[in-house]
C-alpha cells in the first residue's frame, strides 16, 4: 500500500511523508524524494492513467498549522521501480495552492482544479491540465467561483467535470456548482459505444460495438472525493483489438488493479477524443 504524503492537517508529525506499507508483514518504509513534506497539507494526489503504469503524482499543498503560503511543487513516483522514489515534475502553473482537486479525464490527461493560498482563504482561481505523455501542464480557463476547504471535483459520465463547494474561514458553505467542459467537448465528432455488456468478469473479453476509429478502451472508477482525495481513483487500460466497428476489449485479471464494482467504460479515438461512458459492473 502506497501513501502519497498528501494529508489533511498534521504537518511536521514524526513519520509523515510518503511511505510504502506491507500490511501483511506490518512493515513500513519511508519513500524518498518528496519535496517539502510539511507543505503537503491538502495537496492533491492521483494515480495517473493508465493504472497499469503505477505512477502517482502529488500537486501543491500548504501548511494549515503554520498558515504558510501554499506551494506549486509537483512530484511524481513510478511504483514499478524496485526502490521507488519521487522525482520532480513540472511546477503547477500559477500561484501555489492547497485544496487541489486532481482528476483523471477520459482523454488520459489530469485536471487540477480548486485551491487557495492560505488556510481557507485567498482562493487561487487558476486551473490546469497535465499531459502524462509529455510531462507538461497547460493552463485552462479558471472556475469563476473560488473553492478552498471542503471543495470537490468529479468526472461526469459524458466527460464534463462538476466542481462543487467551498468552506472558507467564516464557516459558510458555497452551494454553487460549476461545470467544466474539456477540449474534447468541442473538437469534432466523438467516438461512440453503441453496445456493450452491462457486466464483465476478471479476465473476460468484452465485445463492444462502436463508431469512430478506436485506438484504446478503458475503465474509470466513479469518483468519491473528500479533502482533495479520491482513494479509489483509477483509469484502467483494456487491451483491445478492432475489426470494423467491433472492439474486443479484455478486462485485466488482477483485482488489485480494479477492485470489483461499477466502472465507466469509454473508448478513445485516434484524435484522442473519448466517447461518453457506459456503465459496466466488474466482478
Ligand atoms: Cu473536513
Amino acid at each position: 500500500m502506497f501513501y502519497s504524503g498528501g494529508h489533511t492537517f498534521g504537518n511536521g508529525l514524526p513519520g509523515t511523508g510518503a511511505s510504502l506499507y506491507n500490511w501483511q508483514t506490518a512493515q513500513i518504509w519511508d519513500v524518498p524524494g518528496l519535496r517539502q513534506k510539511d507543505m503537503r497539507d491538502q495537496a492533491g494526489s492521483v494515480l495517473l492513467g493508465p493504472a497499469q503504469d503505477q505512477k502517482v503524482m502529488i500537486v501543491g499543498g500548504g501548511n494549515t498549522d503554520g498558515n504558510v503560503a501554499a506551494i506549486n511543487l509537483v512530484d511524481i513516483i513510478d511504483l514499478k521501480q524496485p526502490n521507488p522514489g519521487y522525482v520532480p515534475g513540472p511546477d503547477l502553473p500559477g500561484p501555489g495552492k492547497t485544496y487541489v482537486n486532481l482528476l483523471n479525464l477520459p482523454d488520459r490527461t489530469v485536471l487540477a482544479a480548486n485551491g487557495a493560498r492560505y488556510n481557507r482563504s485567498d482562493n487561487v482561481m487558476t486551473a490546469a491540465i497535465y499531459q502524462p505523455a509529455t510531462n507538461s501542464w497547460t493552463s485552462i480557463g479558471a472556475d469563476p467561483v473560488g473553492r478552498n476547504y471542503h471543495s470537490s471535483a468529479i468526472l461526469l459520465p459524458d466527460g464534463r467535470v462538476a466542481v462543487l463547494g467551498s468552506n472558507p474561514l467564516d464557516n459558510s458553505y458555497d452551494t454553487r456548482i460549476s461545470v467544466y467542459s474539456p477540449r474534447y467537448m468541442f473538437n469534432g465528432t466523438r467516438p461512440t459505444i453503441t453496445a456493450a455488456p452491462g457486466s464483465a468478469k476478471y479476465g473476460q473479453q468484452m465485445t463492444l460495438q462502436t463508431t469512430g476509429t478506436i485506438k484504446a478502451a478503458q475503465l474509470m472508477s466513479p469518483m468519491s472525493a473528500t479533502h482533495q482525495t479520491d482513494t479509489n481513483a483509477r483509469l484502467v487500460d483494456l487491451p483491445m483489438t478492432t475489426s470494423g466497428g467491433t472492439v474486443s476489449a479484455t478486462v485485466p485479471g488482477n483485482p488489485n488493479l480494479l477492485p470489483p464494482g461499477p466502472y465507466m467504460l469509454t473508448v478513445l479515438d485516434t484524435n484522442n477524443l473519448p466517447s461518453i461512458a457506459k456503465w459496466v459492473w466488474i466482478s
